[in-house]
């Protein structure tokens, strides 16, 4: 029997190498990154990017050293509310297409936030891509120019 395995494992690892698009050459672009500034103890922001992929992609997580926890989130009307949830499937990014997280839409929710942030800082958050390397960026805390947020504390 055990001569039988290796040519399988042969054949598994040769079909491997033929998958149609390297990741290496996934790259996505981020600009205009920034989150909401929190004052008052709130402890729960939303941040806002522009990102544009190379490739057809998703932005499967977000991660943020100074959150408890980061989620990338949708608004959606239920009920004639305005409610937000994890887009648990990620949010897809069309290859060369710029896809904007901004108030009152898609954005990134960083909760449990372990201190204020405050106008003029700088927010580490790692994004987490289907096909991309993650990449850390440092999202400017500003409020945002657009503002069209419900859940924005005015
Ligand atoms: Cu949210």
């Amino acid at each position: 029997m055990k001569h039988l395995i290796l040519p399988t494992l042969v054949l598994a690892l040769a079909g491997c190498g033929q998958a149609p698009e390297p990741d290496a050459q996934a790259t996505v672009s981020i600009t205009d990154a920034t989150c909401r500034p929190t004052p008052n103890g709130l402890d729960v922001t939303g941040c806002y990017v522009t990102l544009t992929a190379s490739h057809d992609d998703r932005l499967v997580s977000i991660s943020a050293p100074q959150a408890g926890m980061a989620q990338v989130h949708e608004m959606k009307i239920e009920d004639n509310v305005m409610k937000m949830a994890e887009l648990k499937d990620g949010l897809a990014l069309p290859a060369g297409e710029a896809v904007s997280l901004s108030p009152g839409g898609n954005h990134m929710m960083l909760m449990g936030l372990k201190q204020p942030l405050v106008a003029g800082e700088q927010v580490s958050i790692t994004l987490n891509f289907e096909h991309a390397q993650p990449m850390g960026i440092r999202a400017l805390v500003a409020q945002p120019a657009v503002d069209g947020d419900h859940a924005s504390p005015h």
